[in-house]
């Protein structure tokens, strides 16, 4: 089991709602390149930079396991994507590697998916359709989770984030909501579950409308607690309801952005290469 864990991107939105949950069970190193000084009992913090190898080495000595959620959250340039997710990811894994942390959970995005067409349900057995240089950084990330478990026998899971806050403000949201304490839930299956190797999850609570089967979460023993079809009359009008490719497509403002695609094209479902 588990007893000190990192947390990277630990000053992060995300990382803001798992904290108080995590130290309930976990001893935890917060790192990030910003101090945090909020600190409580079982929190300490590591100033680590994902660019930097010889930080990442410190961060990630004596620690039994890592929630990797650090790096560029949303959709930016290639330079800084290429450095935070990127480089950064694998110098995470190769410190890992080198200090023999055998248990990661990187915190992957629907962004890695989001090409696929809001109407169309699928799993992890399903190729990914990344909509933005982001999320195919997430894409990135989940191969070299797959490279280190098969090759330097570490266990790692991927959660495929769909949006994490305490309640879904829209359709879009109503699909792809994950509660913070589900996503607590899961992390624990990353760090815990004696069986895993390398596996994909989509984190979302469980949502009636999710565009996304969880099969494999389901299998690892995921069981979400929270349902977003109780917020159903409280929803607000979707932020992107003028954007026709971004009401069409999983990823919404990512899929849309800079895009001058065919949507006919990306539409043709199961027939991508038609
Ligand atoms: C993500 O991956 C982002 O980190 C987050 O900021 C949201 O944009 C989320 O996806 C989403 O798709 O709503």
């Amino acid at each position: 089991m588990p007893q000190t864990i990192l947390l990277t991107g630990a000053g992060g939105n995300v990382a803001t709602f798992l904290r108080p949950l995590l130290r309930e069970h976990y001893r935890v190193r917060l790192s990030d390149v910003t101090p945090i000084t909020d600190l409580t009992d079982n929190e300490e913090y590591v100033k680590a930079a994902l660019s930097d190898p010889v930080q990442l080495e410190e961060a990630t000595r004596g620690i039994d396991g890592v929630i990797h959620l650090g790096g560029r959250s949303v959709e930016d340039d290639w330079p800084v994507i290429l450095d935070a997710n990127i480089i950064g990811t694998y110098n995470l894994f190769e410190a890992c590697r080198h200090n023999g942390v055998k248990r990661v959970v990187f915190a992957s995005s629907n962004h890695a998916i989001g090409m696929y067409p809001r109407q169309q349900r699928i799993d992890t057995t399903d190729r990914p359709r990344p909509d933005s240089r982001y999320g195919l950084s997430k894409v990135f990330g989940e191969a070299v989770g797959s490279l280190y478990a098969d090759k330097h026998g570490m266990r790692v899971l991927n959660i495929r984030i769909g949006n994490v806050s305490l309640r879904p403000v829209s359709e879009r949201f109503m699909a792809v909501w994950l509660h913070p304490e589900d996503l607590l839930q899961l992390c624990r299956i990353g760090l815990e579950h004696p069986d895993l190797h390398h596996a994909i999850v989509y984190g979302i609570s469980d949502n009636d409308t999710a565009w996304w089967g969880n099969a494999e979460a389901g299998a690892l023993g995921y069981r979400p607690a929270h349902r977003s079809i109780q917020f159903a009359d409280e929803m607000e009008p979707e932020p992107c309801a003028d954007d026709v490719v971004a009401m069409t497509l999983q990823g919404a403002r990512f899929a849309s952005a800079e895009f001058d695609g065919d949507l006919e094209r990306v539409l043709r479902v199961g027939f991508p290469y038609d």
